[in-house]
């Protein structure tokens, strides 16, 4: 039987099979095929699997990706971590408010969505704590580029519907910094969900890493959703610095009249995206990529290479 990942917990996983939920381990030989990777099996992956008993199933095999969602491992050797696979929408999750905006937060998730040719995509939640239209430009920004924008009130339900009419029948995954309302968003979604969230804490106002594995449900309007673990800064796996220009929309279009090709826009003269910095490049778009390309010698020593 063919199932679709929802969680996988240890070597447990949860696999939806037609419309109900079978617990499943990994067949031992397959286990030992894919010991190098951090997570063989991920959230969203299609798999084959036998039932040994009641309820109770072995993961066979494993189906080729359309994609996937990854982060480096952060503990012990650098090693590939999937978040999710085939996924149809990556939901980049930021607050307002508590704790604040990071609006390059925003474009690490974007880029990594755009490599893997998943629909990116912002919401903008405890817009109850704005005010005065002061987040305006960066909704702007985005929904100029064709991004799609929600602006969320997760608490009171404002804003919801329209991100939970977005989401049908299509595998969506939220993902962004801890606090933000990732899981809150998904209680309002889902009634009766009821997972657990908690408030941030009252001095720095960064989350507490509540939620701590990816996990998915199924909606009632057909697709499912997944909540990941809160994080504090994105790592990008998967992509080269030089790749990265090729990864932003708006540049794109303009590389062709760079005095120089490849041109990374970032140090060479005669550039054409530089020259549109305030114009059709916005300056918080091209101030995050200047960051992000900054960043890449810190973050990835050259051994790592994308799988
Ligand atoms: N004012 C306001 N508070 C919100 C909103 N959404 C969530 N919160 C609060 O923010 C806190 C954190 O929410 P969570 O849903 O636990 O955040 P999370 O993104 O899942 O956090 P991690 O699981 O740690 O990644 C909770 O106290 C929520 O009640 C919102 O739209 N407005
Ligand atoms: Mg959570
Ligand atoms: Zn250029």
């Amino acid at each position: 039987m063919i199932g679709r990942v929802l969680e996988g917990y240890g070597s447990s996983y949860s696999v939806l099979i037609g419309k109900e939920t079978y617990s499943c381990k990994l067949r031992g030989k397959f286990r030992l095929e894919l010991k190098d990777s951090y997570n063989p099996i991920a959230v969203g992956d299609n798999v084959d699997v036998t039932m040994i008993e009641d309820g109770e199933g072995v993961i066979e095999k494993l189906y080729p990706r359309e994609n996937k969602i990854s982060r480096p491992t952060k503990s012990g050797a650098l090693k590939e971590r999937i978040i999710a696979a085939n996924v149809d929408k990556l939901v980049a999750v930021v607050s307002t408010r508590k704790p604040d905006l990071k609006p390059g937060l925003i474009d690490r998730i974007l880029l990594v969505a755009e490599r893997e040719s998943v629909r990116g995509a912002i919401c903008i939640n405890k817009w109850d704590l704005s005010g005065g239209g002061e987040f305006d430009e960066i909704v702007g920004i985005y929904r100029k580029l064709n991004y799609d924008v929600y602006t969320t009130d997760a608490v009171n339900g404002d804003g919801v519907d329209e991100l939970k009419e977005a989401l049908r029948d299509r595998f969506s995954v939220v993902i962004g910094q801890s606090g933000v309302g990732k899981t809150t968003l998904l209680n309002r979604i889902i009634p009766g969900l009821n997972r657990k969230t908690q408030e941030v804490s009252d001095y720095s106002y960064k989350g507490k890493h509540t939620t701590s594995y990816v996990s998915a449900v199924a909606l009632e309007t057909g697709g499912m959703i997944a909540d990941t673990p809160g994080f504090r800064n994105f790592g990008i796996w998967g992509i080269k610095r030089e790749e990265m220009a090729g990864l932003y929309r708006e540049f794109r279009e303009l590389e062709e009249d760079c005095k120089y090709s490849p041109c990374t826009h970032y140090h060479e003269p005669f550039c054409a995206v530089r020259d549109a910095v305030g114009e059709s490049v916005s300056e918080l778009r091209y101030e995050n990529y200047r960051r992000i390309y900054e960043s890449f010698d810190e973050e990835f020593p050259d051994k790592v290479e994308y799988k």
